[in-house]
């Protein structure tokens, strides 16, 4: 049977890899984000292997949320992957230092919006008693770095609300689990440090993981069969130990 995934930040790096990745394999695509030329340029290229459907809404904005999952048309309402992508780091501060603008991007996008968007899609999977949450957390969840503080916490809480989900939804045997990447070479630096020069230095002198790399494993993920839930993966480039020790001799 031909599946459907909806998959937010699909306007690149890691959400847009797997879009790729998906259509491959045929499987259909809501895909969502805020960049609405992306959007229509990923659409029109991928529908020559699959059908794809765009949303166009913030994760931040509740209403528009709703809204917009709301308004998939017949054919893509039955939403049976559901890949939590759309997540970004904003600044790289001493916790004395933060920025409040920063902090709440990356509660509301990390944290709520990823809520949001399972609250409008968890119904139907609970109805039809079966689905696939996906949800990309990063190594970032597992450990905290010097100056990560609000951007692991915000990961550290994905990776708790990925378990509360795997619990609840457990008797309606939808399959719940977390992708944790460590660095991955996207458009992420760019927004951590907002567009300064010093995110281009971020993945110099070694090869950091691609996010090609990243939307293999999901696949991989969501492809086993039925009775198989693999609930937590944790990945880097062979370069990187952990957060904080990075082997630029690679
Ligand atoms: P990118 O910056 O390349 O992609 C981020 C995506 O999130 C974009 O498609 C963006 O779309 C979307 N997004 C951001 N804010 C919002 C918002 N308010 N509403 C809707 N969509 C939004 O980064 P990555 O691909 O690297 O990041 C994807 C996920 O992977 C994130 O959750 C990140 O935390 C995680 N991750 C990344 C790692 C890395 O090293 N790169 C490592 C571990 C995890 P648009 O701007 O069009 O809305
Ligand atoms: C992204 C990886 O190490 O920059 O989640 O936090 S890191």
């Amino acid at each position: 049977m031909i599946k459907t995934a909806l998959i937010t930040g699909a306007t690149s790096g890691i959400g847009y890899a797997t879009a790729c990745e998906f259509a491959k394999h045929n499987i259909n695509l809501v895909l969502c984000g805020r960049r609405l030329e992306r959007l229509k340029t990923t659409q029109e290229a991928l529908s020559k292997l699959t059908n794809v459907h765009i949303l166009n809404f913030d994760v931040r904005d509740k209403t528009e949320t709703f809204k917009a999952i709301d308004s998939l048309p017949e054919d893509f309402k039955q939403i049976d992957i559901l890949i939590n992508n759309a997540g970004n780091a904003h600044g790289l501060d001493p916790i004395d230092a933060g920025n409040l603008d920063d902090w709440d991007a990356m509660m509301d996008i990390n944290v709520k919006g990823l809520l949001y968007v399972s609250k409008a899609i968890i119904p139907q999977m609970t109805a039809r008693k079966s689905g696939h949450i996906i949800n990309i957390g990063s190594s970032a969840g597992k450990e905290v770095y010097p100056k990560g503080n609000v951007y692991c916490g915000s990961k550290h809480a994905v990776l708790a609300i990925t378990e509360g989900m795997r619990m609840d939804l457990n008797p309606f045997g939808i399959k719940v689990g977390a992708v944790n990447p460590g660095l991955v070479e996207t458009e992420f630096s760019k927004v951590r440090f907002k567009g300064a020069e010093i995110a281009d230095t971020v993945y110099q002198g070694f090869k950091a993981l691609q996010a090609e790399d990243v939307a293999e494993v999901i696949y991989f993920v969501v492809s086993r069969p039925a009775h198989v839930n693999i609930a937590d993966v944790l990945m880097f480039c062979t370069a990187q130990a952990n957060s904080t020790l990075v082997n630029k001799s690679f």
